[in-house]
C-alpha cells in the first residue's frame, strides 16, 4: 500500500507505478491523469464514504478474511485467462481496459485476485479500485471500487453444512421476513448447472449465497423498512449459474452487484478440487451513491474539504451539497474515420481536462452525401466541484484538446 502512494511515472518507453517500472508497447494505453488515481486509495481512508460501506458491508461477513491492498497492476492471465475469460471476449479490448502493455493491465474487476486468495482461504473479501475505459457523466467514472466475496464449502457436506448455517444465522437475527424476496434457484439452459456439480449441493450453495447477501443489504438498508430485492440471471465467464442482485431505489431497479457458483475449474486451480463455493462482486459506488445521496460519482475524488469533512468512520449520514459552480460549455466537429471509438475520444478529454470534464454528449452526427465521411459534433460540460472556472482557461483546455484529437485520433477537425 504504501508503495502505491509513490507517484507514477510514464515516458514513452515505461511505466513506473507501485515502485515497479514496466516497458510499454503498442498495447500501452493508460495515461498520467488514470495512473495518479492508483495513490488515492480512496478504500483506505476511514472517513471516506466509499471506506465506510466497505466497513459495514464487511461486518456481515465477519470471520472472513479480508484483502485490501493488492497492487491494481495484474496480469491479463490474472484479469482474464485464470477466470475461463474466450480469447475474443470484448472486456480484452484496447478500447475497454487499460493496458501498460500487451501482458499487464490495470484490473478491470477484484474477481482478478480470486485465485489467488481462495489459495489462501476458503472464505475471502477483497475490495480494491478497478479501472474500465469509459464514457464520462454523472454515474460513469474511470475508476471505481469493488468488493469480491468468496465461500467454499466441502462438496461432501455442503448440503448439510449450509443448512444447519442458514438456521443459525436466521435464529440469531430473529425474524427473516422484513427483506421481500420470493426467490426459488431455477435453473435453465442459458444459465446452467456445470456438469461436475451434484445438484443437490449447487441448490444449497446457490440458497447460501443469496441468503448471505440478502442479509448484507438488509442490515445496510436497516432505515428502510420495506427494502425491495430480486435477483436475475445473469452470465459471467467464471460462474455458472450466474445471478445479479438488484434494489429497488427510487422507483428503478439498480444493479448492486454480480454473483454466482465458481467454475470448478478455478477451484481445482486453486488446489481445491474438493470444495464447491459461490462468489460475488459489489460495487461500491453504486451502494454509497444511494445510501449517503450523493449526486455525482465525481464527488468522491474530490480534495475539498466541504466534502470530507463531512463524513464520520462506520457511519452512514447524508451528503449536505454545497453550491455548484457554473459550467462552461464548449463544442468541437470533427470528420471521424473507420478507427474512430468514443471511448478514445473520451480518454483525450480526460487526460486534457482531467475531473473539471463532466459530461460529454454526441449532439449531431450525419454522413455528407457525396464523399460519405460521417461528421460528429460533441459537446463538452466543463465544471470543477472545487471551484470556479475561467473562460480563458477552458479555452486553452478546449484548444489542447482539438490539438490532440488531431494529432492522436487522426481525424479532421471541421
Ligand atoms: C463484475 O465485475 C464481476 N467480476 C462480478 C462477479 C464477481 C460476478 C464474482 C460473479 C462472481 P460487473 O461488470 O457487472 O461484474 O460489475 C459488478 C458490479 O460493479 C456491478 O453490479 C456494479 O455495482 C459495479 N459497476 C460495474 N460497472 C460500474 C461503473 N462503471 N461504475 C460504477 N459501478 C460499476
Ligand atoms: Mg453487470
Amino acid at each position: 500500500a504504501a508503495a502505491m502512494k509513490q507517484p507514477p511515472k510514464i515516458t514513452s518507453e515505461s511505466i513506473t507505478v507501485g515502485g515497479k517500472t514496466y516497458a510499454t508497447d503498442t498495447f500501452t494505453n493508460v495515461t498520467p491523469t488514470i495512473l495518479e488515481k492508483t495513490t488515492r486509495q480512496l478504500h483506505l481512508i476511514p472517513s471516506h464514504p466509499i471506506a465506510i460501506i466497505k466497513d459495514l458491508i464487511s461486518t456481515s461477513f465477519p470471520d472472513f478474511k479480508h484483502y485490501d491492498k493488492f497492487s491494481p497492476v495484474v496480469t491479463t492471465k490474472e484479469n482474464f485467462d485464470d477466470l475461463c475469460f474466450s480469447d475474443d471476449h470484448p472486456g480484452r479490448a484496447v478500447t475497454d481496459t487499460y493496458y501498460l502493455n500487451e501482458k499487464i493491465m490495470l484490473r478491470t474487476h477484484t474477481s482478478a485476485h480470486q485465485l489467488q486468495a481462495m489459495t489462501e482461504s476458503d472464505k475471502l473479501l477483497v475490495t480494491a479500485d478497478v479501472y474500465r475505459r469509459d464514457e464520462i457523466d454523472a454515474s460513469h467514472y474511470p475508476v471505481f471500487h469493488q468488493m469480491e466475496g468468496a465461500q467454499l464449502f466441502d462438496t461432501k457436506t455442503a448440503v448439510e453444512d449450509i443448512r444447519k448455517s442458514i438456521a443459525a444465522d436466521l435464529a440469531s437475527s430473529g425474524a427473516s421476513g422484513s427483506i421481500n424476496t420470493t426467490d426459488t434457484t431455477v435453473i435453465t439452459p442459458e444459465n446452467p448447472k456445470q456438469d461436475c456439480h451434484d445438484e443437490a449441493a449447487m441448490l444449497a450453495v446457490a440458497d447460501h449465497l443469496k441468503h448471505s447477501l440478502n442479509m448484507m443489504v438488509r442490515r445496510l438498508f436497516a432505515h428502510e423498512k420495506d427494502l425491495q430485492v430480486r435477483w436475475i440471471e445473469a452470465q459471467f465467464p467464471f460462474t455458472s449459474p450466474s445471478w445479479e442482485m438488484e434494489i429497488l431505489y427510487q422507483g428503478k431497479w439498480l444493479e448492486v452487484l454480480g454473483s454466482g457458483v465458481i467454475k470448478q475449474d478455478i477451484l481445482k486451480n486453486a488446489g481445491k478440487p474438493d470444495k464447491i463455493g459461490w462468489a460475488f462482486g459489489l460495487g461500491l459506488e453504486r451502494l454509497a451513491l444511494v445510501l449517503f445521496g450523493i449526486p455525482d460519482i465525481r464527488l468522491f475524488w474530490s480534495q475539498d474539504e466541504r466534502f470530507l469533512r463531512q463524513f464520520e468512520p462506520s457511519q452512514i449520514q447524508k451528503f449536505k451539497p454545497f453550491s455548484k459552480y457554473p459550467a462552461c460549455i464548449k463544442d468541437i466537429s470533427f470528420w471521424s474515420n473507420e478507427n474512430f471509438h468514443e471511448n478514445n475520444f473520451c480518454e483525450i478529454v480526460r487526460d486534457v481536462a482531467g475531473d473539471i470534464a463532466e459530461d460529454v454528449q454526441l449532439l449531431d452526427e450525419f454522413v455528407h452525401p457525396k464523399t460519405k465521411k460521417r461528421s460528429v459534433c460533441y459537446r463538452i460540460n466543463y465544471r470543477s466541484m472545487d471551484r470556479n472556472v475561467t473562460n480563458v482557461e477552458i479555452n486553452e483546455i478546449q484548444e489542447k484538446l482539438r490539438e490532440e484529437v488531431v494529432k492522436r485520433l487522426k481525424v479532421e477537425l471541421r
